[in-house]
């Protein structure tokens, strides 16, 4: 959609060593003078903050006069954990929920819908159905079929190039007369601009509001490839303000070294991360929680 570049992946010297052991040995070497927050300026851009959160973060670190390493550090930790809301998206009570999964060609939705269904399929009261929402990649009917089969949900699909939202109104139709508690929709990723984007969503919105009724649960899942850096606060930031996005999901979440992300995102948009993504397989979805994700980022030793 949006002409977003994978940025390149090639390592930076010392980029292996954690930012919290960095900004240990930055501090040891400086103490807490200027020449100190303007190289922790540039770690944190290193760690994927973003340049604008970055100065922010450092302004806030600067007005707390801190006293040592270990001052810098949880000092960092606790003005990043104000910003990390807790995601609320466990579907086991209530009525049917629907689950939208929005994001970017390649970010992950479709696995991680297999993720999500192959974690909830037991505690859901009828079971979990998957609807194959991205009707316009040829290959995309199939690869959920084949998710769905694995992890043993039923798929709700048409033909290649069917209308999204009839796909949706009809999982939710099957779901309500089977009685499964949780749809799980995948979406193209072909997005090409803001209004496509807005149009298709918002049909699907409107339908999918409608036919599910006052006791359903309808949110937006937001999918976003943590190696695709700074692009990722731009999506992020673009869906939101489009759609409205309910709850994120940072997929290829393979290393923390450069996790600043999803705290630069949770305090710009004020958005909850529900998962990150570790890997491939099944069980590689791991629900976020703010204080693991705080000390493994800034985690010093
Ligand atoms: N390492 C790693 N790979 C992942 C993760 N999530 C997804 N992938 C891989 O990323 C690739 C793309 O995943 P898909 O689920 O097809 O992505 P998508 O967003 O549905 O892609 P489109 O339908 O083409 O828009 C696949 O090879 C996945 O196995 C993750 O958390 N970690
Ligand atoms: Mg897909």
């Amino acid at each position: 959609m949006f002409g977003f570049k994978k940025k390149s992946s090639q390592p930076k010297a010392g980029a292996s060593k954690s930012i919290g052991r960095r900004i240990k040995d930055l501090f040891g070497r400086t103490g807490a003078n200027e020449e100190f927050f303007e190289e922790l300026e540039d770690l944190l851009v290193e760690a994927d903050f973003g340049a604008a959160a970055a100065v922010e973060l450092v302004d806030e670190l600067r007005s707390r006069k801190i006293s040592d390493r270990e001052d810098a550090i949880s000092s960092l930790k606790e003005i990043l954990g104000e910003s990390l809301v807790p995601a609320q998206l466990d579907p086991s009570h209530g009525g049917l929920h629907l689950y939208l999964v929005l994001g970017v060609n390649g970010v992950g939705k479709t696995t991680t819908i297999a993720k999500l269904a192959h974690r909830w399929k037991k505690q859901i009261p009828g079971g979990v159905v998957l609807a194959a929402g991205d009707t316009f990649r040829a290959a995309a009917i199939e690869q959920l079929s084949i998710h769905g089969e694995r992890v043993g949900a039923r798929v709700v699909k048409q033909e290649h190039g069917s209308d999204p939202a009839a796909v949706i109104y009809d999982a939710i139709t099957s779901a309500k007369s089977q009685g499964e508690g949780l749809i799980l929709a995948d979406t193209a990723g072909r997005m090409h601009n803001r209004g496509n984007l807005i149009r298709e969503l918002e049909k699907i919105h409107r339908i999918a509001s409608e036919r599910l009724g006052s006791d359903g649960v309808y949110k937006k899942i937001l999918v976003i490839d943590a190696t695709t850096g700074q692009n990722g606060m731009r999506q992020a930031e673009i869906f939101h303000e489009a759609v409205g996005v309910d709850a994120l999901v940072m997929t290829k979440y393979d290393s923390s070294a450069k996790g600043g992300l999803v705290a630069a995102i949770s305090r710009k948009l004020g958005l909850p991360f529900a998962f990150l993504g570790r890997g491939e397989g099944m069980d590689d979805l791991i629900p976020f929680d703010a204080e693991t994700y705080l000390n493994e980022l800034l985690a010093s030793e």
